[in-house]
């Protein structure tokens, strides 16, 4: 009897780290910023057919607008009620977009901001994204309603009322985060609004969560809250599903708060995985691609059935939240083309594709002047649409690093060695590596500044595969490089340092 109990609780946990992606469909990318209507369309026409297997959406709830900065993309992390119109678009046009999302078997997960409500200086007045009336300074927020007994100002520690010491896990939970309005998740009457909200969602079909603030909210908390979620939509999802569950918490080391303090809830941010791999492609601090041999737990990293990786996050690619320069991002094509293919080549993790807008990064002392700015939107400040190039590439700013021919491909590789091991590595103690995933694919990298020519054993049975990196398959040709696979699983690699990319991927679909 203990013995089922126990079997059933963990089942239970495990559950929430369960993506319930469709069809061995794997990555997800986070489409930061776009409107519902365009990631509507855009799971019908390229996600669903290219094997992605979910969206992390913008937070869909009321928040605050900002005129100075002019329309912040930050304002969405600032909830005024949890009404569902924003600056994505209103509730009909989302729960449109759940629907074809879901119709063609790709998942929304939401960014659910639960741990404060705006800015204690976001003033009165119904600024705010579906006209509703509030009050920062008396921390009145009648379309939820929240009131001030609902925040969490008697219980900081602090002079400033705000966070003053990471180190401090009393504080780190019960004080303003950059003068955010803390609220009191302890209490009943908080749970079960912000449950509501999620429920409501999850009603609608979602997949899930990607909790944002985690390390700022109690773990007891969370699972009171996370405690009360409904089963997934028995429409897409299978019966007993439940919601998948990821956490940002950032955790470097050396704080007073550690991500596995919520590893039992559900999955939580792996900020290590791009902060290192961004290092070794820069080859900074004499880091090498041979040492991530390893890569993984090996690294120090958290149990791979908890983690949630990405190389750049919506914060971290304009310096925000950690990881510091370190950070590939597309202002990086060539390294951040190749990190983002080395994470969805291995095994660890759930991973996350960035899908960012592009802004006029300005860097002075370390600081870009213009990381605030809001996604390409018109004189009014909505949000543009997304256009679609005769090239498949996107316009009007919009970078869409998911469609680049490099990582669509890798995330189709990604899926089509689900479940194989990392298998057969092979490097030459500098900065080209290779490594397969069991007969099913196979990656060579060479980040070295010399020529890459070798002969390795790929594990892939015999015969001609198209190089997904400088082309695809496409027929029965490859429109980029081939290899040829002897008998023996064994293929010549040649791959210059001078290469636009300079790594090549070939999988079992791949195979002419
Ligand atoms: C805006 C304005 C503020 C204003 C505020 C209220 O910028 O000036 O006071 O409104 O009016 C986003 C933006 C914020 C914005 C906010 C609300 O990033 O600029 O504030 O919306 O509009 C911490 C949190 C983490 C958080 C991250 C940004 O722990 O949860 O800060 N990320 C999420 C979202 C993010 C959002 C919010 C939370 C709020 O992803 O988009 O903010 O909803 C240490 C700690 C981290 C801490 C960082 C930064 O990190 O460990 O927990 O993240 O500091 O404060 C090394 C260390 C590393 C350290 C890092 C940075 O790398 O190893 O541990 O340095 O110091």
């Amino acid at each position: 009897m203990k013995l089922v109990i126990l079997l059933a609780l963990f089942g239970v946990s495990l559950a929430q780290h369960n993506p319930h992606t469709k069809h061995g469909r794997t990555a997800i990318v986070h489409l930061f910023e776009w409107r519902w209507a365009d990631i509507a369309a855009e799971c019908e026409r390229f996600l669903a057919p290219n094997g992605f297997g979910g969206v992390q959406i913008s937070p869909p709830n009321e928040h605050i607008i900002i005129n100075n900065p002019w329309r912040p993309w930050w304002q969405r992390y600032q909830p005024i009620g949890y009404n569902l119109c924003s600056r994505s678009g209103n509730e009909n046009e989302l729960r449109n977009m759940i629907t074809r999302c879901n119709n063609v078997g790709v998942n929304i997960y939401v960014d659910a901001v639960i741990n404060h409500m705006c800015g204690a200086g976001g003033g009165q007045g119904t600024h705010s994204s579906c006209g509703s009336w509030f009050n920062a300074h008396t921390e009145d927020f009648p379309t939820v309603p929240f009131s001030n007994s609902d925040f969490n100002d008697h219980k900081c520690r602090t002079g400033s009322g705000e966070i003053e010491n990471y180190g401090d896990s009393n504080q780190v939970r019960d004080c303003r985060l950059v003068g955010l309005l803390d609220l009191a998740l302890e209490k009943e009457y908080v749970r079960g609004k912000v449950a509501g909200f999620m429920n409501k969602l999850i009603d609608m079909g979602v997949a899930g969560f990607r909790v944002d603030a985690v390390k700022h909210m109690w773990p007891g908390d969370l699972s009171n809250i996370y405690g009360r979620l409904h089963n997934l939509n028995t429409k897409w999802f299978s019966g007993g599903s439940k919601p998948f569950i990821f956490q940002e918490v950032i955790d470097l080391g050396g704080e007073g708060i550690s991500s596995k303090e919520y590893f039992h809830l559900g999955r939580v941010t792996e900020f290590k995985y791009g902060a290192k791999l961004g290092t070794v492609f820069r080859k900074w601090n004499g880091e090498k691609l041979s040492y991530t041999k390893s890569w993984g737990e090996g690294w120090g990293f958290m149990p791979n059935g908890n983690a949630l990786v990405f190389i750049d996050n919506h914060d971290n690619q304009r310096g925000h939240g950690a990881g510091g320069a370190a950070i590939v991002t597309f202002f990086d094509p060539k390294l951040h083309k190749m990190a983002v293919s080395y994470m969805l080549a291995h095994p660890y993790g759930v991973a996350r594709v960035m899908s960012s807008f592009r802004w006029n990064r300005h860097i002075v002392n370390g600081k870009d002047q213009n990381d605030w700015m809001g996604p390409p939107s018109k004189s009014d400040g909505s949000t543009k649409s997304v256009p679609i190039n005769a090239d498949q590439t996107c316009g009007d700013g919009w970078v869409c690093e998911h469609r680049w021919r490099q990582i669509k491909n890798m995330a189709i590789f990604r899926n089509v060695v689900n479940g194989q091991p990392h298998s057969n590595w092979w490097d030459n103690q500098s900065n080209q590596v290779a490594f397969g995933r069991g007969n099913r694919g196979f990656i060579v990298f060479n980040n070295d500044d010399w020529d890459l020519d070798v002969t390795l054993n790929t594990g892939m049975p015999g015969g001609t595969y198209c190089d997904v990196i400088s082309g695809q398959k496409e027929g029965s040709r490859c429109t980029g490089k081939q290899i040829n696979v002897g008998g023996n699983g064994h293929a010549h690699f040649k791959i210059s340092n001078r290469d636009e990319d300079p790594y090549v991927a070939i999988h079992a679909d791949s195979k002419l």
